[in-house]
């Protein structure tokens, strides 16, 4: 019998910061009454998708960082989405900054958990790659502190789950190649992917008009060469004067687009998945048994950075 998972994209407007979590759980539930309604059986959420996108200030009091932060999954305020999870019998992706102490520290991440159709957690992803900057720097019209608030996860782990192998990443990790392909090496069928991204890159202006070029360009390179769906998921819109792309795709293992948001806006669109269709790609073209040649692919994890000696010449071990 052929796989077919219905899948929701769940994207977001803003989150403006004087909204409550309340009042954003109360929009995730109507899109997941939505979205069930429309015969999905999982919903993907944004990325940090309980708050407005707090790494855009430099926040120097503890309390007040924190208070963007989850110390518990389910918490008060996010138990409703787990119960109605339960009640319709959907699952969820979503994302969340997470407080949380490990050997006696207090460690901060930015956060995917996947919740199954009985309300139970069946996975969860730390974000690998964080971008933008440390320190404050007010040159910026707006600051993005991933690297100060967050500490990088890691792992790229995949799980059994909704009939299938699915894995979880956030926002930047989608432009990387590593991350679809060391889930692919896993054997996944569909990566989730929750973004905030702002429209302006600061230290590259010039890349502004090509963001919305960029992410699909990204995802749809990671489905193809790994024979997976992609599902990505945007926060969109004006939030706090600062604009978001939109652009929440479905890209089938053949790189082409399934459906896709055309609003920045909360918005629900389902695509039914056949996951089976994982395997045209993954059996042929991107047999990796066959084809992959991993003793040539050493510097892909012995080296961070491109290495050239003093002259600007390639650098040989
Ligand atoms: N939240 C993100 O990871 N945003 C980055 C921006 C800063 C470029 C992104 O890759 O979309």
């Amino acid at each position: 019998m052929t796989r077919y998972l219905n899948v929701a994209m769940g994207q977001l407007g803003p989150i403006q910061r004087s909204d409550s979590r309340h009042q954003v759980v109360a929009r995730l539930c109507e899109m997941m009454r939505e979205a069930r309604s429309l015969g999905a059986q999982l919903i993907v959420f944004p990325e940090l998708a309980l708050t407005t996108f707090f790494p855009r200030w430099y926040i120097e009091d503890e309390a007040e960082l924190n208070s963007f932060f989850e110390r518990e999954m389910p918490g008060p305020e996010t138990r409703a989405l787990f119960d109605l999870a339960r009640e319709l019998g959907i699952g969820f992706y979503l994302g969340y900054a997470e407080l949380t102490q490990e050997q006696g520290q207090w460690m901060r991440y930015n956060t995917a958990i996947l919740v199954d159709q009985g309300g139970r957690i069946v996975g969860k992803y730390r974000k690998v790659h964080l971008p933008g900057h440390a320190e404050h720097e007010p040159w910026r019209r707006f600051q993005h502190l991933e690297k100060r608030y967050f500490t990088p996860g890691k792992r790229f782990d995949v799980h059994q789950a909704f009939g299938g192998i699915v894995g979880m990443a956030l926002c930047n990790d989608r432009r990387w190649a590593e991350t679809y392909r060391v889930m692919g090496l896993q054997g996944v069928e569909l990566v989730m992917i929750g973004y905030n991204t702002p429209v302006h890159n600061a230290p590259a202006p010039q890349h502004d008009d090509l963001s919305l070029f960029h992410n699909q360009l990204s995802m749809q390179a990671g489905a193809y060469q790994n024979g997976t769906w992609v599902v990505g998921v945007a926060k969109a819109g004006m939030e706090e004067g600062v604009d978001s792309i939109g652009g929440s795709c479905i890209i089938a293992p053949s790189g082409e687009v399934r459906a896709c948001c055309i609003t920045k806006e909360d918005e629900v669109v389902v695509a039914r998945c056949d996951l089976d269709f994982c395997a045209l790609y993954k059996q042929t073209t991107f047999n990796f048994d066959l084809h992959r040649h991993p003793e040539t692919y050493g510097l892909i994890v012995a080296r961070k950075g491109v290495t050239l000696a003093a002259d600007g010449s390639p650098w040989r071990d």
